[in-house]
C-alpha cells in the first residue's frame, strides 16, 4: 500500500476497547473517539484503527454485536467524505471478518502490514502474539483462530455467546492496572524485542503497534523508531504522521 501526503497527515489509533468495563464508561469514551474524529476529518489523509477497537466483535452470519452505533455511523460518515480507514483486529477483536469491508468499504488485517506514506516505510499491526514470550497468550491464539471452535462459538446462541466472551474479557488488563503493566519494561519491552528482530533483516523507518496499553517512542537500530499508540481507556492516545515526522499526542480534555 503506498499513500501519498497532498499537504495533509495520516492518523493512527488502537485500543478503544470500546464495550468495556462497562456500557457508561464505554459511551462517554465514544464521544471522545467521535470529538477525535471530527477534529482531524479536515486533515486525515487516512486513518490506521490498528486493533482492539472492540472489547468484543463476532461476525455471525446474519447478526452483528449490538452498540457502536454512533462511532460507527461516524466512520460511515468518513468513508463517504472519501477518507479511506484501514482497520486491524486486535487480540479482543479478532473475529471481525468482511462485515466492514462489504458496508463501509473498510479493508481489515488480520497481520501487519507494509505501508509507505510519504516515502517512507512503515510496518503497521496490532502486535499481539509477535516478538518473545506471551506464551500464555499464544497458546490462547491458537484456540481462538481454530476455525472448529469458532464453528462451535458460532453455533451459541449470541445472548450466551456475547455474555461469555464478556465474562472472559473482564479478565483483561486494560480494566486491571494493578496488573503492574503500565511501566516500561526496558530489555523485556517483547514488541520492542520484535521490531529489532525484524530490523536485522529489513528496513522500515517506523514500526507502529498497539497492544501494549503504553504509549511508547523507541529507537530500533539507528535510524528506526517504534511507536506504541497507548489506548484510549485511561489516555486517550494517538499517532500523527505529517510527512517529515511520527509524533504520539494526547486528545485535548
Ligand atoms: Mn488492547
Amino acid at each position: 500500500m503506498n499513500i501519498t501526503l497532498r499537504e495533509k497527515k495520516v492518523f493512527f489509533a488502537s485500543d478503544f476497547h470500546l464495550g468495556a468495563p462497562d456500557d457508561q464508561s464505554s459511551k462517554q469514551r465514544e464521544k471522545k473517539i467521535i470529538r477525535w474524529l471530527n477534529e482531524i476529518e479536515n486533515e486525515a489523509e487516512a486513518i490506521f484503527l490498528v486493533g482492539d477497537i472492540f472489547d468484543f466483535w463476532f461476525e455471525y452470519e446474519k447478526v452483528v454485536p449490538k452498540g457502536f452505533i454512533r462511532f460507527l455511523g461516524k466512520i460511515a460518515d468518513l468513508r463517504e467524505k472519501g477518507i479511506p480507514i484501514f482497520f486491524f483486529t486486535g487480540n479482543h477483536d479478532l473475529w471481525m471478518n468482511d462485515y466492514f469491508t462489504q458496508e463501509l468499504g473498510i479493508p481489515v488485517f488480520h497481520h501487519p502490514i507494509e505501508v509507505v506514506i510519504a516515502n517512507k516505510k512503515f510496518l503497521v499491526g496490532h502486535g499481539d502474539g509477535l516478538g518473545p514470550g506471551d506464551e500464555h497468550y499464544k497458546f490462547l491464539k491458537k484456540i481462538f483462530t481454530n476455525p472448529f471452535c469458532q464453528w462451535l462459538f458460532k453455533w451459541l446462541h449470541p445472548d450466551l455467546g456475547v455474555r461469555l466472551a464478556h465474562k472472559w474479557s473482564k479478565n483483561s488488563r486494560i480494566t486491571n492496572l494493578q496488573k503492574n503493566e503500565n511501566e516500561f519494561k526496558g530489555d523485556d519491552e517483547w514488541l520492542w524485542a520484535y521490531c529489532k528482530q525484524v530490523e536485522k533483516n529489513r528496513h522500515f523507518d517506523y514500526y507502529i503497534f498497539g497492544h501494549r496499553h503504553l504509549p511508547l517512542d523507541l529507537p530500533v537500530g539507528h535510524t528506526a523508531r517504534y511507536f506504541n499508540l497507548g489506548e484510549w481507556v485511561n489516555q486517550y492516545t494517538y499517532g500523527v504522521f505529517d510527512g517529515n515526522t511520527f509524533e504520539i499526542k494526547t486528545l485535548e480534555p
